[in-house]
């Protein structure tokens, strides 16, 4: 250890350098995503009728949240987080259909129609959700 110290002097004064900065770099990104957080709740409260953007992740071959309420005119962004391709499809005049979903790709709809909308993987139909609209 003696040894260690002596011949490399210089360790010890840059190591906490490089700690402090990654710190400082980990805690402006928790800042960002919450300052981020903090905007949207602003503006949710601030304006209700606002339409929102609400997320849907794709990963180990399920849709997580299975459910989701939104209101019409509020966009979902689907996230495929799989290996594997998926597809987001709700049969029905009104409803919807992503196509091919890439593994870490993303598609997004506005639903502008009030109704529930059960829709599955075209792929693997024992993955399925449920998107409720409403006014
Ligand atoms: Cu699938």
């Amino acid at each position: 250890m003696k040894n260690l110290q002596k011949r490399r002097p210089g360790l010890h004064e840059c190591q906490p350098l490089r700690w402090g900065a990654t710190l400082l770099a980990f805690m402006m990104g928790a800042a960002t995503v919450v300052g981020g957080s903090a905007v949207n709740n602003a503006r949710s409260a601030d304006q209700s009728e606002a339409s929102q953007s609400h997320t849907i992740t794709i990963a180990g071959m399920a849709f997580s949240p299975l459910q989701l309420h939104v209101h019409a005119g509020d966009t979902v962004v689907f996230q495929n987080k799989d290996i594997f391709p998926h597809t987001a499809t709700a049969p029905g005049p009104q409803g919807f259909d992503s196509s091919v979903i890439k593994p870490g790709g993303t598609w997004s709809t506005t639903l502008k129609h009030v109704g529930d909308f059960r829709f599955a993987c075209q792929f693997h139909p024992e993955m399925k959700g449920e998107i409720v609209v409403e006014k």
